[in-house]
């Protein structure tokens, strides 16, 4: 009987191989059989257990090791998904209320109230300087610094009136194409150095990029657009947006002319090492510009549609500050030798000051124009 129960228990264990089993076939065959049978009934009752709720997979891992079967591994059904609470998809920003042509004029009896409409009508879409587009989702490329190289040494503060123009017609239009944008102006310290609007170019995108820009317009404070449709944003390729302007009668003085207002990704002004750092005084920069955009990084040279990119230029002459620069023509001629070393990787400056403004940002730079790269060098000597 001790025998009969011990051979009963090994029944239910795991099947293995005795040496008691082969000393007593006919009693444990027998026995077997009874307990096969048994499994066999058992094996369909699970079945139809397993057909008769969802749950089997549960069932059958709970069950079947009580009979001495390894619990296999079944898939468990997946949780339902209980979908996350979603912000609602916000459309892109796209332009609202643009009204084509302008009529621009530089009336300066009538900045000092122009200004003052500007403020009040516009005050509350601006924070820090900047603009953002709300309800809208702003695209990739749109998010636009407008950087402006400045100096104003005049005795009527001419540049400064034109700055304020420059805002009284440019936020309104730049608020009705609806993209996220600010204005930097990046002044020259007033010391006795030559201009350098190149390199305050640089400085203003190498700020601009560091406060979350992905669009960059190098854009004298000088030229406002006579048609709101001229759309403001960037593109793999540059673009040149000032060739069409009154003084010009709205005709490329030459066609390779790349001053006045150019527009670059992050990545296309990088890969050109920027603009040169090395003319000071008037000339030859926008065109050195062009070369490494062109010859050297195989852009193309682009503009926007001529019909609807005229600018209006604020007249004036050139400032005792900022005579022409008599080494222009030679740096021009080697751009090619020093494009690699003379540009955003060689950048060097002070920061004198920053603030935030309604309208814009204000930043002042120390150029360090005792520590510029020597002429020789430039010039591949
Ligand atoms: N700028 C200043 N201060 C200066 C010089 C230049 O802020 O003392 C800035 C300003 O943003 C200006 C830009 O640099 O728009 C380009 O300088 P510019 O206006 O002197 O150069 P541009 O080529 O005109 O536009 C030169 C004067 C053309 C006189 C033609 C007379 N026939
Ligand atoms: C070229 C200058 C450019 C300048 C352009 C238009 O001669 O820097 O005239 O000037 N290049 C050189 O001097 C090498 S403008 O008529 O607008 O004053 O932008």
């Amino acid at each position: 009987m001790a025998r009969e129960k011990n051979e009963m228990t090994q029944a239910l264990l795991p099947k293995e191989k005795t040496s008691h089993e082969e000393e007593d076939p006919y009693i444990s065959c027998s026995f077997r059989n009874t307990v096969l049978f048994a499994i066999v009934m058992l094996g369909g009752l699970l079945y139809l257990q397993a057909m008769s709720t969802s749950e089997c997979s549960l069932s059958i891992s709970l069950v079947a090791p009580a009979f001495g079967y390894e619990s296999q591994e079944v898939a468990e059904t997946p949780e339902p998904e209980i979908p996350e609470p979603e912000e609602p998809a916000q459309d892109f920003c796209a332009p609202k209320g643009l009204v084509g042509p302008l009529a621009i004029d530089f009336d300066m009896d009538k900045l000092e109230e122009r200004f003052q409409e500007l403020s009040e009508s516009n005050k509350d879409f601006f924070e820090n300087g900047e603009h953002t587009p709300e309800n809208c989702q702003v695209q990739k490329l749109k998010n636009i610094a407008i950087i402006i190289p400045f100096r104003d040494m005049t005795k009527d503060l001419f540049r400064t009136k034109q700055f304020l123009y420059f805002l009284y017609y440019m936020i309104p239009i730049l608020h009705r194409q609806n993209n996220h944008f600010s204005v930097y102006l990046v002044n020259q310290v007033h010391d006795d150095s030559p201009f350098n609007r190149a390199k305050l170019l640089n400085i203003g995108f190498e700020i601009a990029k560091k406060d979350g820009f992905d669009c960059f317009f190098f854009h004298d404070v000088d030229l406002v657009p006579e048609n709101d449709q001229n759309i403001y944003e960037c593109f793999d390729n540059p673009r040149h947006y000032s060739g069409f302007i009154d003084k010009f009668n709205y005709n490329l003085p030459y066609n390779s002319i790349f001053g006045g207002i150019t527009a670059y990704s992050a990545e296309a002004f990088d890969k050109i090492n920027g603009y040169s750092n090395e003319y000071w005084g008037w000339g030859g920069e926008d065109d050195d510009l062009e070369r490494r955009t062109i010859a050297g990084a195989k852009y193309k040279l682009l503009r926007p549609e001529a019909g609807k990119s005229h600018y209006k230029m604020i007249k004036h002459g050139h400032e005792t500050s900022n005579k022409p620069n008599p080494n222009r023509q030679k740096l021009l001629k080697a751009w090619n030798n020093h494009a690699k070393f003379d540009g955003l990787n060689s950048l060097n400056y002070e920061l004198i000051e920053r603030s935030n403004d309604l309208f814009f940002k204000n930043i002042t730079v120390d150029l360090k124009y005792s520590e510029r790269i020597p002429l020789e060098k430039l010039l591949g000597g």
